[in-house]
């Protein structure tokens, strides 16, 4: 079958590749020249070895990047739905402009298919009537279908392949066609939305669900440290229940899916309570590091801290809405009485905290990322906040030498407590 894939950013390559490997003569439409250049010199942008050898065996497979749209017998659109933060509403313009490029090539008997996230209701509210402008019927003369994509970054080839899809469509036709063509191809389970809203508002409510419930575990770590009490010996105890299964607390939860997606399900609703309620306890988790550091510095006033890790979360390189990254603005723009009690005091102005940022897996230009024995050297406090393998081979008798105070804030617990508490640091965890 000839397809072709509208934007091959992470996902729309990945998906590209899955096709082109099964034996589809893909096409991989991206308006991005040196993308597109760069993935036809054969180099992928992406540190996920096995994804890379995978979109090189598509690219010898036939699977071609092109910055031309090209007519194909499925148009599968997988185009990025930025978040905006004040309204905190999804950006639907690149679908919007994705469907109107679909309308003018597409002909009777095509099949398209949304993979992008988005609020529930665009595939029949948002994208059918702007493809309708071709002319043909959807439902009638083309097939339209949601089939989100739900891979795991850091695991997505094999997640691409394993996990189970959920696909709507817009008729029942729409669904049998775009189900047939995932199930030759993906060895997890096809499941079957009674429409493309369903499907939709599963995607999103996954998410939610998984944001909801570490909010719910790091709650617990707030309240644990009232009572002076370890959450995760708590967490690990009540987890012994065979109906329990609490998840892992941590500074805040970042990436470009758990803290957007909850709110993509308010789009088109006011109900939105404690799924709303979850994600300012998850936002609200960087002043509790804050209020941490300090109950063990007593104040941040001229204080120097180094922050370990900018990536959303451990060993991957995307610093998308990471905790890291609020933490790092939190200090360094945090003014009077706005976190902790030394801030109720006498408060702070921007600048009266030094802050130093390591990352050993992250690229960025706006910050100015130092090595680790930088970041430390001199510092009062350090706080870990992404769960990187790396930090655990910090020595802390050598960051004992670096350092002129001994403050841990492990915002994952991934240190080993006692050694740090041997080399005389207050080690507190989240
Ligand atoms: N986190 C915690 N505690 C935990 C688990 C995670 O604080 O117990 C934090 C992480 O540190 C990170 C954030 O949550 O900051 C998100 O990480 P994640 O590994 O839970 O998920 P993502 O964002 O990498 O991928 C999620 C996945 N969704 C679900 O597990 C329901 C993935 O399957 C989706 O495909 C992806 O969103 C997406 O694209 O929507």
């Amino acid at each position: 079958m000839k397809i072709c894939v509208h934007g091959i950013g992470y996902i729309g390559l990945a998906t590209a590749a899955l096709f082109a490997n099964n034996g589809h003569d893909v096409v991989g439409y991206d308006p991005n020249e040196k993308l597109v250049e760069d993935l036809r010199a054969g180099n992928p942008r992406t540190t996920e070895e096995e994804l890379r050898e995978y979109v090189l065996e598509a690219l010898d497979n036939g699977f071609e990047p092109s910055t031309e749209v090209v007519e194909a017998d499925c148009h599968i659109i997988c185009v990025p739905t930025p978040y905006e933060d004040e309204s905190k509403r999804a950006d639907l313009a690149y679908v919007e402009m994705s469907g109107r490029t679909v309308a003018e090539y597409l002909r009777e008997g095509d099949m398209v298919i949304l993979e992008s996230t988005v609020p529930p209701g665009t595939t029949e509210e948002v994208l059918a009537p702007i493809l309708a402008a071709s002319e043909l019927t959807p439902g009638e003369d083309f097939s339209l279908a949601h089939c989100p994509e739900t891979v795991l970054p850091g695991n997505i080839t094999h997640e691409l392949v394993h996990n189970d899809r959920i696909i709507g469509g817009i008729d029942d036709d729409s669904a049998d066609k775009t189900i047939a063509l995932y199930e030759s191809m993906v060895e997890g389970t096809i499941h079957r939305a009674p429409d493309a809203t369903t499907a939709e508002f599963v995607k999103l409510s996954q998410n939610a669900y998984r944001d909801v419930n570490i909010a719910f575990a790091n709650e617990l770590a707030r309240v644990a440290n009232d009572y002076g009490i370890r959450s995760r010996d708590a967490i690990e105890l009540a987890n012994v229940h065979p109906r329990v299964d609490v998840l892992n607390p941590g500074p805040g939860v970042g990436g470009h899916c758990l803290p957007i997606d909850p709110w993509f399900l308010g789009q088109f609703s006011d109900s939105l309570d404690l799924i709303a309620t979850a994600r300012r306890v998850n936002d609200g988790m960087v002043d509790f590091v804050i209020e941490l550091l300090e109950g063990e510095l007593g104040s941040l006033d001229d204080a120097s801290v180094a922050v370990l890790g900018i990536a959303y979360k451990g060993n991957v390189d995307d610093a998308r809405h990471s905790p890291g990254l609020r933490l790092v603005e939190r200090l360094s723009t945090m003014t009077a009485n706005e976190v902790g009690t030394a801030a109720a005091d006498g408060g702070y102005t921007p600048g009266d905290v030094d802050v130093r940022v390591h990352d050993p897996h992250v690229e960025n230009d706006e910050l100015d990322l130092v090595d680790v024995e930088t970041a430390l050297s001199g510092a009062d406090a350090l706080v870990v906040s992404a769960g990187h393998d790396a930090f655990r081979d910090i020595d802390p008798n050598e960051a004992a030498d670096l350092m002129d105070g001994r403050v841990v804030v492990d915002g994952f617990s991934i240190l080993d407590g006692d050694a740090w508490r041997d080399a005389g640091f207050d080690y507190v965890e989240i």
